[in-house]
């Protein structure tokens, strides 16, 4: 639903970005750039300029911690599924969002930065982490909305990734994408029931659709002229499609699917656009955007003091595992002997 980005081309001017004032050395900053621009893959043991490591770094932990904290609004929900079938679905669904953040602190290590480094950022408030998740989810339908908008836009932003220079990430988000994918479809589903059943259930699902819309569409980041990092991460073949190309996307592929539903996108301004062939939509409150994104959303401190508490109680599994491996080590070295 999603792959047509895997075919968009690269827009050449992004190519023509050089980095100023670069002290890299010129030889292997030569062969980097002309493997970028031959859309080669960078591998962790090639070369690379700090600067483009450290891009890396930053993106892959905000990818990554998104995935662990998102695990969170609609972890509170598996007690309270439906039915036996939706709370065998919601479980899959959080255990894989675990997964994708495993995938992505291994691919940071490949960079030279620790899973523990990673977490310490993460839960002194130091790292960042995707704003969507730091709204409440209030009812079932907040859970099917996520899957359905939330997972959606995130498969947007991630199928042009599986594209990304850097092998590693890459390719962790070939399985990502697949997986977000079921998610996505899953979530539509259980709306789609609900949207068949009683008037109080649609109302929920409008409800949740009214309060998730303008968020999401936030998810793709700040517009490309506030952008602070777009233009360097184009040129170094990291990002593919920029934020409001991503974001008009989402809109365009999601109106189609919001009518099959039923329910109507909370903006005034969302009209097709015969000219341009897209929808034209209304502004988003960037304001409330970047309050969110700096810690102050109405759940930035709840989810915050959860993943620590989470962190905290497994310490003793941590123990165990390497106390475990120690005993490993030690009987090898002794049969080795
Ligand atoms: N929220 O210059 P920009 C999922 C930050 S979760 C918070 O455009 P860039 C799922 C940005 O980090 C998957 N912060 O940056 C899980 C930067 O901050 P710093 C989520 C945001 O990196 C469970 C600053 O704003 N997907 O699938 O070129 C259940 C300037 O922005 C946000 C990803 O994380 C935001 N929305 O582009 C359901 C995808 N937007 O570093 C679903 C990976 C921007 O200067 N990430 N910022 O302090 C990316 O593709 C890119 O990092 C972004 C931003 C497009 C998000």
């Amino acid at each position: 639903m999603y792959t047509q980005s895997f075919s968009v081309q690269d827009d050449p001017a992004q190519k023509a970005v050089k980095q100023v004032g670069s002290t890299e050395p010129a030889e292997l900053m030569a062969k980097f750039d002309a493997c970028i621009d031959g859309d080669g893959r960078i591998e962790p043991q090639d070369w690379m300029p700090e600067a483009y490591r450290k891009t890396l770094v930053r993106q892959i932990s905000q990818h990554a911690h998104s995935e662990i904290v998102g695990m969170l609004p609609e972890g509170n929900w598996i007690s309270r599924a439906p039915s036996l079938k939706r709370k065998a679905i919601l479980i899959a669904k959080v255990q894989d969002e675990g997964g994708h953040g495993l995938y992505l602190y291994s691919a940071a290590e490949t960079l030279g930065t620790s899973r523990e480094q990673m977490l310490d950022g993460l839960h002194s408030g130091k790292a960042k982490y995707s704003s969507i998740f730091n709204y409440p989810t209030l009812n079932w339908a907040d859970v099917g909305v996520i899957g359905w908008l939330v997972d959606g836009a995130a498969i947007m932003n991630q199928i042009p990734l599986c594209r990304c220079s850097y092998g590693p990430y890459a390719r962790a988000m070939v399985r990502v994408c697949k997986e977000e994918s079921f998610h996505q479809r899953q979530g539509y589903e259980a709306l789609l029931v609900m949207v068949r059943g009683s008037q109080a259930q649609k109302d929920m699902v409008q409800d949740a659709v009214n309060r998730y819309w303008w968020k999401c569409l936030a998810m793709f980041g700040p517009p490309d002229s506030d952008s602070p990092h777009s233009a360097q991460g184009m040129r170094w073949g990291i990002k593919r499609i920029s934020n409001d190309d991503l974001r008009q996307k989402f809109v365009d592929a999601t109106v189609p699917q919001a009518r099959v539903l039923g329910v109507t996108l909370p903006d005034p301004d969302l009209a097709w656009n015969e000219e341009r062939g897209h929808h034209d939509y209304g502004q988003i409150d960037w304001d409330e955007f970047w309050a969110t994104v700096n810690g102050n959303g109405p759940c930035n401190k709840e989810r915050l003091a959860t993943r620590v508490k989470a962190h905290e109680d497994g310490q003793w599994v941590r123990d165990a595992a390497m106390a475990y491996a120690r005993k490993q080590q030690q009987r090898s070295t002794k049969e080795a002997a």
